[in-house]
């Protein structure tokens, strides 16, 4: 007879039946003591699955790779299913329920035999906060539990709390054989119900992440009248104490995490700035009673992309990541602690890459391509209390007060650095509207530009024609709708090179942003939105050249009418569902551009 630490008859059931598909040799439940984690981690070492790392220099840490074929989100196997295609939209793969259950259950069928299956009972959010949401992840993989542990509150709590209410999202994960031609991540927004068979990577198995907190939880805020987000939230306190919240959605590798947790630059150090991290990655926001936007990071941990973060780009998460962090797909070097591509200190003599083989620098593989010691997408994950510029509100139900906006790109040309939505049905064009260029580490023509709206193509869990209806009617439930913003960190010159510093350089930006949300500063208007006065931007300890300030806030109509052709192709593929708002939007800049002098 099985034991089952809860009464809930829901749970108990479906554990059931997913142990008659999976057949696993044992099940246990993950209760969240920090006993139990002690004796997982040491299970994880034995087994092969992690390497315990240098114990004083990187106390409570690990490593873990991947299997080669398995170190990304795999959109291509990434589905919707929904009873109707129209619901999933354009924006989504999309699949049939019964066709999907019946594809998985035929992977799913026997793949925990001589396995233990894993029972994660888990909150994104506060345990019992009423803008939480409860999920139960069964996983047959060590490492989505200690990942789990990281990144969300599991264990017995959430089981008490699941006494009271049985409503929890159900999330069934098994690596299987790890093939990539049985991999499918199935997301059933109907039943609340989330499947995901055959990989290992974070972003496909920590179920909680982005499949429950964007591609579920969209669909369910879009019927409950709140918002999920790919967001980052951060705050800035001035030295009187007063604290602004921002929320910003920028594409991956757009330097989100960066943001999150700056460090004020030199130059603004006068001013006593202090920046408080609540998010990297997503934030759930719903209207409060005030009618003012207020948001919570629904994770407890950072999954972070490791190469290229070091003490300039973010020394921040340089400090959070010394202890208690896995560590995946990066080098590992011979004193035990480990190293990727653009990491702080000198490139190691020798090692043993995300492969596992020996590693020197410059090594050649068959074709003459120099082999990386840590894959570009190598990940840390790592718990937010670990960061020096954590917020002392991550615990607190109700969250942050969100004053601003911030919507961005990656865009050599066209976006300014910093733009203002006229209002809040502009702004919502503008998210709309974002876009990034291709660079050399996605497949695609290098500098075309794909939409990506509100950075959430990846991860809205149905048809974002609808998706953009409800951020509409979003802005008529609010009496004080924060201010949305565009901003571009990426502007290049004639010769290619960045015209803007970026990194912690920023906060010179975010300062702007908050001067106008306070109505301290007055702005141009363009017919893009509102530029700043460029001396309303304290460059103090930046002394950049006026004509390289000049192009940073140019906007080129030629260019412009350009990019309108490419919003209108996109605009298009969501046909009748489109909100009229957004094409009224569409043909108000038009006019505005074609009046615009140069
Ligand atoms: C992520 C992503 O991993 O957005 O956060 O791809
Ligand atoms: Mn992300």
């Amino acid at each position: 007879m099985e034991y089952f630490p809860t009464t809930n008859k829901k749970l108990i059931d479906w554990v059931n039946r997913a142990s008659r598909l999976c057949c696993p040799e044992r099940i246990v439940w993950i209760d969240g003591s920090e006993e139990q984690r002690l004796a997982l981690e040491k299970e994880a070492v034995a087994s092969g699955e992690m390497v315990r790392l240098n114990k004083e220099k990187l106390p409570g840490c690990f490593l873990h790779r991947t299997a080669h074929d398995d170190v990304s989100r795999t959109e291509h196997l990434t589905f919707i299913c929904t009873k109707r295609k129209r619901d999933a939209g354009p924006n989504n793969n999309w699949m049939l329920p019964a066709r999907a259950y019946k594809k998985a259950k035929a992977i799913f069928k026997g793949a925990m035999s001589s396995r233990t299956m894993y029972v994660i009972p888990f909150s994104m959010g506060p345990v019992g906060s009423s803008f939480s949401k409860t999920g139960v992840e069964i996983t047959d993989s060590l490492y989505v539990v200690l990942n789990m542990l990281i990144m969300t509150r599991c264990g017995s709590a959430v089981l008490r709390q699941l006494e009271k209410n049985d409503n929890f999202t159900k999330c069934l994960h098994s690596k299987a054989q790890l093939d990539i031609n049985k991999r499918l991540i199935l997301h059933f927004p109907e039943d609340n119900t989330i499947w995901s068979v055959g990989s290992g990577y974070g972003g496909n198995v920590l179920l909680g992440k982005k499949c429950l907190s964007l591609r579920i939880a969209s669909y369910a805020a879009k019927k409950e009248k709140w918002m999920a987000e790919h967001m980052l939230i951060l705050g800035i306190e001035e030295p009187n104490g007063h604290i602004e919240y921002i929320a910003a959605a920028f594409p991956s590798a757009c330097g989100k995490t960066n943001l999150a947790m700056m460090v004020p630059p030199q130059g603004l150090k006068r001013k006593g700035y202090r920046i408080w991290t609540v998010g990297d990655d997503i934030s759930w926001m719903r209207v409060d009673s005030d009618g003012s936007l207020w948001a919570i990071n629904p994770e407890t941990g950072f999954f972070g992309v490791a190469p290229g973060t070091n003490s300039k780009s973010n020394p921040n998460m340089v400090e959070t990541i010394r202890r208690d962090t896995i560590y995946t797909n990066v080098l590992l070097k011979p004193d035990n602690t480990v190293w990727w591509e653009g990491a702080d200190g000198e490139v190691p003599a020798n090692g043993i890459d995300w492969k596992g083989n020996p590693w020197k620098p410059n090594i050649k593989d068959a074709q003459g391509n120099i082999i990386k010691g840590a894959h570009p997408n190598a990940r840390f994950t790592s718990p937010i209390a670990n960061c020096p510029s954590a917020s002392f509100r991550l615990d607190q139900h109700h969250g942050v007060p969100i004053s601003a906006i911030v919507f961005g790109g990656r865009r050599e040309h066209v976006a300014p650095l910093i733009y203002e939505s006229f209002n809040w049905q502009h702004g919502v064009f503008v998210g709309a509207t974002m876009g990034s260029e291709l660079t050399a580490a996605q497949v695609g023509k290098i500098g075309q530009v794909r939409r990506d709206p509100m950075a959430m193509l990846p991860f809205c869990g149905y048809n974002m024609a609808d998706y953009f209806r409800h951020w509409l009617n979003m802005g008529k439930l609010m009496a004080k709708p924060p201010k949305i913003f565009h901003v571009n960190w990426f502007r290049t010159d004639e010769h290619g090179r960045f015209l803007w510093p970026g990194f912690c350089e920023n906060l010179r930006i975010l300062e702007w942003i908050l001067d106008r949300c306070n109505n301290k500063v007055n702005a141009m208007e363009t017919p893009i939105g509102y530029l700043p006065y460029p001396f309303d931007i304290d460059m103090t300890g930046l002394p950049l050249p006026s004509a390289t300030m000049e192009k940073l806030f140019k906007v080129e109509k030629a260019e412009w009418l350009e990019e309108m052709k490419g919003i209108c192709k996109f605009f298009r593929d969501f046909k009748m569902d489109m909100p009229r708002e957004l094409w009224d939007e569409y043909g108000a800049l038009l006019e505005r551009l074609k009046k615009y002098g140069k």
